[in-house]
């Protein structure tokens, strides 16, 4: 918990991200998605894939900058997550709902800086999980520290629910490789 408070302390006085510039940018590379692709489901593959992929970098930078040690369980995790690294990268305070612990909990986001600004079309609705490169962000960051989760979107603004809410559920743990002086 004093961990959690640290980070909290130490990235207070960041200033916020230019919240209109990063929805837009972001509105843009999903609309290119949309284009691309024109099937809402392989756009939802596709921002998945791309999180993940900033996932793996993100989380050097999330354990040098944030300084937290090695989480004791998945709830620490979760807890982490919310309170140090969401602030951290995108400036909201996020709350943990323990819904299933000790392997699944929901990331509560009362904002969503990705979704400002933005009104789903019809078609969208029930199909397009519209911030869901923040899935993958989780899934690539945790796995570079050996958890292997499944993140999904339960409730979205978009989709009129009064909460955005990310499933995350820790499928196991991923044994490092052996180097080559055991084989
Ligand atoms: C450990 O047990 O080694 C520490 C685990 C900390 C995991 C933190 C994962 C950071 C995920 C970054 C998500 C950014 C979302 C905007």
């Amino acid at each position: 918990m004093s961990r959690v408070r640290a980070g909290e302390a130490a990235w207070a006085k960041m200033p916020k991200v230019n919240a209109e510039f990063f929805a837009l940018t972001y509105g843009a590379v999903v609309t290119q998605l949309i284009k691309d692709f024109e099937d809402l489901k392989e756009v939802n593959i596709q921002l998945e894939k791309m999180g993940y992929n900033i996932g793996i970098r993100l989380i050097d930078e999330f354990l040098a900058k944030s300084g937290v040690s090695a989480c004791a369980d998945f709830k620490d995790t979760a807890e982490v997550i919310a309170k140090v690294a969401f602030k951290m990268f995108l400036g909201i305070n996020v709350d943990v709902a323990s819904t299933d612990m000790p392997s699944v909990c929901s990331l509560v986001m009362y904002e969503n800086p990705f979704s400002e600004f933005v009104e789903l079309p019809p078609q969208a609705h029930g199909v397009l999980s519209y911030s869901n490169i923040l899935c993958g962000v989780l899934r690539g960051a945790l796995e570079m520290v050996q958890m292997r989760v499944e993140a999904k979107f339960t409730k979205d603004t978009l989709q009129g629910d009064d909460v955005t809410e990310i499933r995350l559920e820790l499928k196991g743990m991923i044994e490092e490789a052996m180097g080559d002086e055991y084989k």
